[in-house]
């Protein structure tokens, strides 16, 4: 028994310790309802939602209009695989490519299969485009990147435990330090490369935001040597970063976008890849391709979730409240939060203590006080509320989260 958690929560912890594989460590608190900025647990208890499902749920839990197309649709026709058409791909095909200057779309389901179709797409280009010798292909990747766990995108993760045991590795991957443009002008200079894949702001990692200049900076290096500019704004895209995608700041067009969680709204996995023809048509008919990629359910739902975020207005929301929640957390002059840092409605604070824990037990003391999120890499907590906050409710998660820090002080 788990001390200070009920035993109706208990129930469901000790249902997940016996019959589920134990591949997280999740906060104590077992949820039953979200609705907004709220998540509210078995006990009744209520939580402003700091992960959003780790940007999953930017337009908020349950929003009625993506839910009211969820059901519409679901009710019609959820799925028919890409063996034939049906009245719902194309349309959702032209309304993203429109929304963000692509000729094509490549629709997946996870954020890290999308990961791997770009990848696909890039080596694939890089043969038959660019004149790389065959399973030559180098993609460049960042240290501390993060762009899912498959066994090839594990391959050139630097975090120890993502990889341990889990070879052998993919090949075609060389890592270079993240927000180096030295490094990245040297390394592109390799004839074999054929992309760079960055997230515009790397999320795992903490929130780590890139100086000023280094996404466009980036960009004109690969475009000089001829290497395709792939953006992972599964994390940091729709709005999160205070922009439609963090690439934005710069006006960076990516060669290739890759989007996911969002773009659903947090109902199900939804992602895609975007790309022109060029690249795009690397990819032949039977080539490339999933069950789920597409469907019809996922379609209307991703068009609804990209609408809400532009008629609701959830860019600017996320830019205005950003920028006011860091200022008052700064303000705080806290000697426990050593460096707070993001864009938009994406941030992270690291906590400075001896304890090694002590972010763990500011995510603890949070919970109590009716706010949620979660460290990374033990010292960092991510901030990242649905981006339909409002202004009082910063205010409010901003006074939960001094009281909880001044009490473990
Ligand atoms: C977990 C992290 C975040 C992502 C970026 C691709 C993917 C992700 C930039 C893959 C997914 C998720 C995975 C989830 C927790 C979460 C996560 F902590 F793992 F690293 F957000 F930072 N690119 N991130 O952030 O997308 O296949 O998961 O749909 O694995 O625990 P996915």
């Amino acid at each position: 028994m788990l001390s200070g958690v009920s035993t109706k929560t208990q129930y469901y912890l000790e249902l997940e310790e016996q019959f589920g594989a134990h591949n997280y460590h999740p906060l104590p608190v077992v949820l039953t309802r979200g609705k907004g900025v709220h998540v509210w647990d078995v006990d009744g208890q209520r939580y402003f939602d700091f992960l959003s499902g780790y940007s999953a749920v930017n337009q908020g839990h349950c929003h009625p209009r993506i839910i009211e197309t969820f059901i519409e649709q679901a009710q019609k026709l959820t799925l028919t695989s890409r063996a034939f058409h049906n009245d719902t791909l194309g349309e959702y095909e032209e309304f993203v490519t429109k929304m963000f200057s692509y000729d094509k779309v490549l629709p997946m389901n996870t954020g890290v299969e999308a990961v791997e179709t770009a990848i696909k797409l890039a080596r694939r280009w890089g043969y038959e485009v660019k004149g790389v010798e065959k399973n030559k292909a180098k993609i460049l990747v960042c240290n501390e990147n993060f762009h899912g766990r498959t066994t090839t995108v594990i391959s050139f993760s630097t975090d120890a435990d993502s990889r341990r045991d889990f070879g052998p590795f993919t090949q075609g991957f060389e890592h270079i330090p993240y927000n180096d443009l030295a490094a990245l002008k040297a390394a592109v200079q390799d004839p074999n490369v054929v992309a760079f894949l960055v997230e515009p702001i790397q999320g795992e990692a903490g929130v780590i935001v890139p100086e000023e200049g280094y996404l466009a900076q980036a960009y004109s290096a690969c475009k000089e040597a001829n290497v395709l500019f792939v953006a992972d704004e599964i994390q940091s895209g729709l709005s999160r970063s205070g922009k439609m995608l963090a690439c934005d700041y710069e006006n960076v067009h990516p060669d290739i976008l890759i989007l996911g969680k969002a773009l659903s709204g947090g109902t199900m996995p939804v992602s895609a890849v975007l790309a022109n023809d060029e690249i795009m048509l690397t990819i032949k008919p039977g080539e490339h391709g999933s069950t789920y990629g597409g469907n019809p359910l996922a379609c209307k739902v991703a068009i609804t979730s990209l609408r809400v975020l532009e008629e609701e207005n959830m860019t600017e929301n996320s830019a205005i409240l950003g920028a006011y929640f860091r200022k008052e957390l700064l303000d705080l002059h806290h000697p426990l939060i050593k460096v707070v840092r993001g864009k938009g409605l994406f941030n992270a604070i690291v906590i400075d203590h001896p304890n090694k824990d002590m972010a763990w037990e500011v995510c603890m003391k949070m919970k109590d006080n009716g706010l949620i999120a979660k460290p990374t890499h033990h010292d960092r907590i991510r901030f990242a509320p649905p981006l339909v906050i409002t202004r009082d409710e910063v205010d409010e998660c901003v006074w939960i989260i001094r009281k909880s820090i001044d009490e473990l002080m």
